[in-house]
């Protein structure tokens, strides 16, 4: 799993990406990305361990790159050909960082903080880089519809109808293309169809996110149905500075339920429609995420392909029945230990046993 973490210039994104990787780099300065791997936190594969004594916990990870910020054209009426760019087209989701904050010693692009504007001035570059990709991919796209075969004619198509709604400012996503013409985009790697999880980055003086600009945001990420979360990037890097107990009892003196990390992760399991569950014994006890709404044997597929191929069966229960029951004997007696099939729907924080034959 990986995120791009993209915004305009000077909002916090190096400081978010330090704060979350706690790696505490300079800057990248419009070269190369700087790029870093977190442990998605997750309390209950330590409750797991409580009762199933383990060697070690593996979290799920997450992947971040930070890139320099957007060079903005997009206001001019032409995206400003931001090349590094290419450097998220290749992540499953964007994390787009917004200026909330107010301070004044940090200069702001437009002179002004205006969360509203600047998202739009950032999805306009989205839209211009994308306008060239799809437009560099047509002529290529023409010779092959020649051939007249139907992969091909089909390709053409969507591709000029992306085209038209890049044209009219809208992202690919707003088309509601199906999963044929989606799988046919693929190799594109386009920006507008990625989802996007909007960070507000508030100032130290504003961790309720109370403040003029977030209320605006928060406004409008509703109204559109978009997903938001606010963080104190500041904050939280110098939180990720302190051993664990400090940087609990910081949090709890400054009515903080969690650090960032914590928050943005969550969200972004939620923007890529993502949930996991849990493999456990006495050599680890491990998360994986895995689409909602996947069957067993397709989330075993995220263990090893094996499994998927030689599925039988699944034996599963519930992080709740481990605690209630304490161990899976006793589970097993109450009669919780459920044995599924391949129809099953994994569910969020099933603990699973696959049983399986290659
Ligand atoms: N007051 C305040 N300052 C912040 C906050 N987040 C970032 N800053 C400051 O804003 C400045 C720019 O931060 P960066 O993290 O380098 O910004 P960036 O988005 O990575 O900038 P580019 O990579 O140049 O586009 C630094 O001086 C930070 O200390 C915040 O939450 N509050
Ligand atoms: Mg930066």
């Amino acid at each position: 799993m990986e995120a791009g973490i993209i915004g305009l210039p000077y909002i916090g994104k190096t400081t978010l990406f330090n704060a979350l990787t706690a790696m505490g780099v300079a800057g990248e300065s419009g070269g190369r990305p700087n790029v870093g791997v977190v442990q998605v936190p997750d309390p209950r594969l330590e409750t797991i361990a409580q009762f199933i004594p383990t060697q070690k916990i593996i979290h799920a990870t997450l992947q971040l790159v930070d890139v320099a910020g957007l060079a903005a054209g997009a206001s001019e009426g032409k995206g400003s050909g931001n090349k590094f760019l290419a450097h998220v087209r290749n992540v499953d989701a964007l994390i787009h960082v917004v200026r909330c904050f107010a301070d004044e010693s940090v200069p702001h692009l437009h002179g002004r903080v205006d969360p509203v504007s600047d998202v739009e001035e950032v999805e306009l570059e989205l839209i211009f880089a994308d306008l060239e990709v799809v437009e560099n991919s047509l002529k290529n796209a023409q010779r092959k519809a020649r051939t007249g075969d139907r992969e091909s004619t089909r390709r053409l198509e969507v591709l000029n109808q992306c085209k038209a709604v890049l044209e009219d400012g809208r992202p690919v996503s707003s088309m509601g293309l199906d999963d044929a013409d989606l799988h046919l985009l693929k190799s594109h790697a386009l920006l507008t169809l990625k989802p996007v999880l909007l960070v507000a980055n508030i100032g130290e003086d504003d961790l309720q996110a109370q403040s003029e600009p977030v209320r605006k945001l928060r406004s409008f990420a509703e109204e559109k149905g978009r997903e938001m979360v606010a963080v104190c990037a500041k904050l939280d890097a110098e939180l990720v500075e302190l051993v664990p107990e400090e940087r609990a009892e910081m949090l709890s003196e400054l009515g903080l339920a969690e650090p960032a990390l914590n928050t943005l992760a969550r969200a972004i399991y939620k923007v890529l429609g993502l949930q996991s569950f849990f493999t456990a014994g006495p050599k680890e006890v491990r998360a994986w995420p895995i689409r909602i709404g996947s069957t067993a044997p397709i989330a075993a597929g995220a263990i090893h392909s094996d499994i998927e191929r030689g599925f039988i069966r699944v034996e599963t229960y519930s992080v709740d029945d481990l605690v209630r029951h304490k161990t899976e004997q006793a589970i097993k007696a109450a009669g919780k230990l459920r044995v599924e099939g391949k129809s099953y729907i994994i569910q969020d924080g099933d603990v699973c046993h696959y049983l399986f034959n290659v």
